[in-house]
């Protein structure tokens, strides 16, 4: 297989500094990374905006067409969400020194991350859904412009607005009957939820920004074998296993199986990531589900991450759509086994600011902070 070689591109405001932008961009090659490909050249560019046209402007339009040359790229990958005309433009202007070139933006380079890994009829269901949605508003942003114009010169109505018409039928008949195949695996999923809740087990989820080692502490708590990899979007289906409780120090007197802790079932989830267009994270409706179902949320943060706090409110975001951020939830700071010195006061200030979401610091890879954090599980079960 030959090497997909990439061109990484953001635009941002005139006052961003530099190396906070090539941060931002640290993500987008590790997705770059995820997907197969080697990012070859970094390109930032300083704009009010992006250009109305081609993204970014004419000059540098001309640098990229160079660069294109001289180190064989076929891939420009653009860190935002690019709307069609722009994408389209960009495209055609670098046709003239690679009439192959790709151009994505963030989403469709999510997307096809997302096709790669999809294993489940239902994950693979929910990603042809979310391409869809995509890919339409692409025609429909396009129709304006490139469809129509295609019929200029021709007296009637014009063809453009015809194909537009029909390929805008074409995906509502596609996008229903997808749903609606979706819509049954969603019900059976509800009714096995709803069977969990009436036999009484007590259900907690794990969710996080992806890459925080969400199916590492999975398989911890579960003794399960799921794939742990630092990639991103590794796991894209749910998965559940019942919580080992068993190492916990028993007391004598209390009879746990009455409480019913040894019945909790744990899931495991697809990771989330910041610029997620809602119709994406709609479409995974089915497999969040279980986080939708729990009755507790173990909120997974990777605290050796730069972008920590911004991760944490990307996460918070999106529970807030979900209609979870009600939930009783845990904070649980991971990968502490990453950090060095003294950590005391970093824990405690986290604790304040988070206090409520009873914070645990715990550290998959060597186990520190677990007993303690399943204790905390256990008595939040309780009340939940
Ligand atoms: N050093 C260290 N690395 C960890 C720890 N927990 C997870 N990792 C690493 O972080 C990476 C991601 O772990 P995963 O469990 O796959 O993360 P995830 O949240 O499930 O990621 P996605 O499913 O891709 O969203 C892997 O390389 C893990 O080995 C930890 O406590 N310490
Ligand atoms: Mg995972």
């Amino acid at each position: 297989m030959h090497e997909l070689r990439v061109v990484l591109i953001d635009v941002i405001p005139p006052h961003r500094h530099l190396s906070d932008a090539l941060k931002d961009l640290a993500e987008l090659h590790l997705l770059v990374k995820t997907y197969g490909g080697t990012d070859v050249v970094k390109i930032i560019q300083h704009r009010t905006a992006p250009d109305k046209a081609t993204f970014i402007g004419s000059g540098k339009v001309n640098e990229l067409a160079k660069i294109i040359k001289k180190e064989r790229i076929g891939q420009i990958i653009i860190n935002s969400i690019v709307q069609p005309t722009q994408l389209f433009n960009l495209t055609r202007s670098l046709w003239s020194v690679n009439p192959n070139i790709q151009v994505w933006d963030r989403v469709d380079l999510i997307l096809n991350i997302f096709d790669k890994n999809a294993r489940s009829a239902e994950a693979k269901l929910q990603i042809e859904i979310a391409r869809m949605f995509h890919m339409k508003f692409r025609i429909y942003g396009l129709g304006g412009t490139l469809l129509s114009r295609q019929a200029g010169g021709i007296g009637t109505r014009g063809i453009g607005e015809t194909n537009v018409e029909r390929m805008r039928r074409h995906f509502k008949k596609q996008i229903k009957k997808k749903k609606e195949e979706l819509e049954k695996l969603t019900t059976h999923r509800q009714r096995q939820l709803s069977r969990r809740k009436e036999n009484g087990i007590k259900t907690i989820s794990i969710i996080g920004y992806t890459n925080a080692g969400k199916t590492f502490l999975f398989n911890l708590l579960t003794g399960k074998k799921n794939a742990v990899k630092d990639a991103l979007f590794v796991t894209l289906d749910s998965s559940v296993g019942s919580l080992k409780l068993n190492t916990l120090r028993v007391r004598k007197s209390t009879n746990t199986h009455a409480e019913g802790v040894d019945n909790i079932v744990i899931s495991d989830t697809i990771g989330f990531i910041q610029n997620l267009p809602p119709t994406l994270i709609d479409s995974f409706k089915s497999t969040l589900m279980e986080s939708i179902y729990a009755d507790i949320i173990l909120h997974l943060i990777d605290i050796s991450d730069e972008k920590m706090d911004e991760k944490i409110r990307t996460v918070e975001k999106i529970t807030y759509e979900l209609g979870i951020s009600k939930k009783k939830q845990i904070f649980v700071f991971n990968k502490i086994d990453k950090l060095n010195g003294d950590l005391s006061e970093l824990f405690n200030s986290l604790k304040e600011k988070y206090s409520d979401f009873s914070p645990q610091f715990i550290s998959v890879k060597t186990s520190e902070g677990i007993e303690s954090l399943k204790e905390d599980i256990r008595r939040s079960i309780l009340t939940a």
